[in-house]
């Protein structure tokens, strides 16, 4: 196949006719419950450009919601799955094993934060791994009840729906939830004021108090929390939870989901503070789009468990398993930990300068390549979800895949992949900063 330029190009309107006649045929064959930011059919992607039916060539600044790190169709990845496709796709692990599920394990063991002694489980989605994360912890101590926090986001299953704050759109009328899952107000330094140590105290007092310590399980949270608002807890906050979740027996649990895999500027979010979690989930960047998800952690944790209790028909299938080590090396070999700290202080520099002219922004904030800017009416903390939708189409007619997030939606944020080409990330941005500039004003 031809290379594909790293360049916007627009060839009609957004979406664009054949992307329209396809848009009519997924309303008549597929549910109405899930749908699509932008509605342009995609065919091919390559590096931060996706590809449409039309012909647009747009630039990507989700990477799919943080999957695709090294960038689309990076050729060492897709070389890796072809190959392994083309020796065999499934035998599920439970029945015979392969050795790239082992050697993700090891590479997980390693690349994850801490040098005691792991193990790790592979799963299909991030949903999957954290249910699992949770099975672990519950067995392990004997316990049931699990810590998680305000703003989270942990998935659609039943057990994580539970886990996950949002009501809208992931919550409403799908109860009855599970049981024994308590929430704790976040660290949230633009809307609470509190240092780290103040927001760990007020978190603690509350589980101590609603819960007790002895009866946690485990103790759940994004290191910065991603659906949620790409909200980075005041510093102190996280290693405050951990030594008093290791000072009462609770498992701290990592989700790394969106933030792990170089997408902070390190391997895992939790570097940045030097927390080491007993258990970690990842998925999303593991594979640059194959589904895998897995959890890595303490050794005495997850062998506490017996043969036969965790599994999965797909889990750890070979071809995404392939992709995961191909995606990994190509993380270690372009230095992309490094490529994202670059990204984050050019997002940084220009989010910042457009914040000190425009009183819609309330807040920069993230670190490396997931930064974001938080909306509000000028003069209030009163959220903006209207504008950040505003931003977000407008980037959509000019070939700019932009995401929102956050409780209240309005938070845009910046997950590009870690490849960008300079130019290309700063056509993105202005383009993001124009739409910005002309629906504020
Ligand atoms: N934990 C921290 O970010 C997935 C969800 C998009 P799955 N986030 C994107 C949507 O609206 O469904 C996510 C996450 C964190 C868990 C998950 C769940 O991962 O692979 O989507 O199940």
């Amino acid at each position: 196949m031809e290379t594909i330029e790293q360049k916007r190009h627009l060839a009609t309107t957004v979406p664009g006719p054949r992307s329209l006649e396809l848009t009519a045929r997924r309303e008549a064959a597929v549910s109405a419950g899930v749908s699509s930011g932008l509605p342009a059919f995609i065919v091919r992607g390559s590096g931060a450009i996706l590809v449409d039916v039309d012909g647009n060539h747009l630039v990507d600044l989700g990477s799919g919601i943080a999957v695709t790190s090294v960038g689309h169709a990076h050729p060492a990845v897709t070389e890796a799955i072809a190959e392994q496709a083309a020796r065999f796709n499934h035998t599920c692990f439970m029945v015979t094993p392969y050795e790239q599920y082992v050697a993700v394990a090891e590479a997980l063991n390693e690349l994850t934060p801490g040098t005691h002694a792991k193990a790790t489980a592979l799963f299909n989605s991030g949903a999957e791994a954290v249910e699992n994360a949770i099975k672990v912890a519950r067995l392990a101590t004997g316990r049931s009840a699990v810590a998680v926090f305000d703003h989270a986001y942990h998935g659609r299953t039943n057990l994580t729906m539970a886990l996950t704050a949002k009501n809208m759109p992931y919550k409403d009328r799908f109860g009855p939830f599970a049981p024994e899952v308590y929430r704790a107000p976040m660290s949230y330094p633009l809307r609470d004021g509190l240092s780290g140590a103040e927001a760990a105290a007020r978190a603690i007092n509350h589980l101590e108090t609603q819960v007790g310590a002895h009866n946690l399980a485990a103790l759940l949270i994004e290191p910065i929390q991603g659906e949620g608002g790409f909200i980075v807890p005041a510093e102190g906050f996280l290693p405050a939870l951990a030594s008093w979740a290791e000072a009462h027996g609770i498992v701290f649990i990592a989700d790394e989901i969106q933030t792990g895999f170089c997408r902070t500027g390190a391997w895992f979010a939790c570097e940045h503070e030097g927390v080491v979690p007993d258990l970690i989930t990842t998925a999303k960047g593991i594979a640059a789009g194959m589904p895998l998800a897995a959890v890595t952690g303490r050794r005495d944790l997850m062998n506490a468990v017996h043969p036969g209790g965790l599994g999965g028909t797909y889990g750890g299938n070979p071809v995404a398993a392939a992709a995961a080590l191909a995606a990994i090396a190509v993380m270690r070999d372009e230095g992309l930990a490094e490529r994202a700290r670059a990204i984050g202080s050019t997002l940084e520099r220009k989010l910042s300068m457009a914040a000190s002219e425009m009183p819609a922004i309330a807040e920069v904030r993230g670190r490396g390549a997931m930064m974001a800017i938080e909306l509000v009416r000028p003069g209030t903390l009163e959220p903006d979800p209207a504008l950040a939708k505003a931003v977000v189409a407008t980037c959509a007619e000019h070939g700019v895949i932009a995401l929102s997030c956050g409780t209240y939606g309005n938070v845009l944020r910046l997950l590009p992949p870690l490849v960008i080409e300079q130019p290309l990330l700063e056509e993105g941005l202005d383009i993001l900063l124009s739409a910005l500039r002309i629906a504020a004003s």
